[in-house]
């Protein structure tokens, strides 16, 4: 799924991230990259233009250049759009209604609308434990409501009994009372399609609505089609208001170029992916995991998200000037306690990012202990900032108070005290020989200990 799109954007990436440092040029034509790839994935004009613009003051401006690691930056930047373009945030089914919540699903013949009321029933009987009725308002097919109900049976579903002869608007109806007799959480409806829009599906369809008044309007749309399954949604939008969208046949779908138009060309967000023949093949549709699966490199994109949170260079030089001067006081070391207690929640991937591995080494080196960490923290945490500044000044009523502040007891606040009267005076002397470049060096972490 997305191979095509996937290797391009890898490739392009994966070069930039092995750069050291990155300057305005090969940016830019990082990003020209960028551009023809969504491009010959069928992504629509606009949203290529928006994508490219969006990213580019970011890639070219700050972020990445004072990065540590420009090429990661870059991939995190582009992740980022991948996800605002794909529709920001998971959206999920409504089934907000009085029961029978009714679903209705449209589209053209062929795609796949059949097969999604199927997987989708199942879907929803398995995730949401929903009671399920289908109901086929295709009269117009030969057979295709029989087809209906021979896949019901095979997936032990309840469909409709079929009478001959009815209209849809009246079927619908049917299903209703059968419905609410039965204490039935959802309905879905299949339509019937034509093999392309005319204006007598529309007034059917309209009529339909009018008559379930339905919680989710669901386009079924081949993504093979590409730009056409986009421009599609948007007409039946016009016509009959669309609440959302299921993307099928995406595991054919090479390029990607349906889901990446879909949510800003119509507004409307995609809610499930049909990813085979297969009654199971329905996923839902997460913006977030789309875009990890596009750029192929997931692993890296939320390693990096998470160490530009908790590297925060700045902070880190910042306290090393103060160290420098001498002046280290308990505020600069719940900043570093924090950044230890992030990073050790991610430890064993910490190894992946250049000049990360660093650290890690050094934590496992010293053996951290992670409640230490939380209980140093919460004792910080409950002094004054007089305090914090100037530990001289806490006597023994003050460790009182910080030690049922921080529900700990004053032998360990006269131990962390004792530890961090050595730990600066230890900095002095490194910082003195040299220092570390960053994080704390081993010593002091045994110091810790
Ligand atoms: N590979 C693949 N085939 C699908 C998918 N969804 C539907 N199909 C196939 O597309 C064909 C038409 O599906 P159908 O549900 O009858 O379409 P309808 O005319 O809209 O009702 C069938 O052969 C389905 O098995 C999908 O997500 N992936
Ligand atoms: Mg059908």
């Amino acid at each position: 799924m997305f191979e095509n799109l996937t290797n391009k954007l890898e490739g392009i990436l994966n070069n930039l991230k092995k750069a050291p440092s990155l300057n305005q040029a090969q940016v830019e034509t990082g990003l020209k990259e960028i551009r023809q790839a969504l491009l010959a994935a069928d992504v629509a004009l606009p949203v290529v233009k928006k994508f490219i613009e969006d990213i580019k003051p970011k890639a070219i401006g700050q972020e990445i250049i004072r990065s540590t690691s420009p090429g990661q930056m870059l991939v995190k930047i582009v992740y980022d759009q991948l996800v605002e373009v794909l529709g920001s945030k998971t959206e999920g089914i409504n089934l907000k209604a009085v029961p029978p919540a009714s679903i209705l699903l449209v589209g053209l013949q062929g795609s796949g609308k059949t097969t999604t009321a199927v997987k989708l029933a199942k879907n929803l009987e398995k995730n949401l434990n929903k009671k399920i009725l289908l109901v086929s308002l295709d009269i117009y097919r030969p057979a295709a409501q029989e087809q209906l109900k021979v896949l019901c049976e095979k997936n032990s579903l309840n469909a409709l009994p079929i009478i001959k002869d009815q209209v849809p608007v009246d079927i619908a109806q049917r299903a209703l009372n059968a419905a609410n007799l039965a204490g039935t959480d959802v309905i879905i409806f299949d339509t019937a399609g034509r093999t392309q829009i005319d204006l007598s599906m529309m007034s059917e369809i309209k009529n339909i609505k009018d008559a379930v008044k339905p919680v989710e309007t669901m386009l079924v749309a081949d993504s093979l089609t590409g730009q056409i399954a986009v421009n599609l949604a948007s007409e039946f939008d016009k016509a009959i208001n669309l609440t959302s969208i299921i993307l099928t046949r995406v595991d054919g779908d090479g390029r990607g170029g349906a889901a990446l138009s879909m949510k800003q060309t119509t507004g409307k967000p995609i809610k499930f992916l049909g990813v085979g023949e297969k009654i199971a093949d329905l996923e839902s549709f997460h913006p977030d995991r789309l875009a990890n699966r596009i750029l192929g490199m997931g692993d890296i994109v939320s390693l990096v998200e998470k160490a530009s949170q908790d590297l925060d260079e700045e902070k880190i030089k910042l306290t090393e000037e103060k160290i420098k001067k001498g002046n280290f006081t308990f505020d600069d070391y719940l900043l570093q306690l924090r950044q230890m207690k992030k990073m050790g929640g991610m430890e064993g991937v910490l190894s992946l990012l250049p000049g990360v591995g660093k650290v890690k080494e050094q934590m496992q080196n010293a053996n951290i202990d992670e409640k230490l960490l939380i209980s140093n923290e919460a004792i910080i945490l409950s002094m004054t900032k007089k305090e914090r500044s100037n530990p001289d000044i806490i006597s023994g009523s003050r460790r009182k108070r910080i030690s049922l502040g921080s529900g700990t007891d004053v032998q360990t606040i006269n131990r962390l005290l004792k530890q961090f009267k050595m730990m600066s005076k230890m900095m002095k002397k490194m910082s003195k020989g040299g220092g570390p470049q960053s994080g704390m060096p081993p010593e002091l972490f045994n110091q810790l200990k």
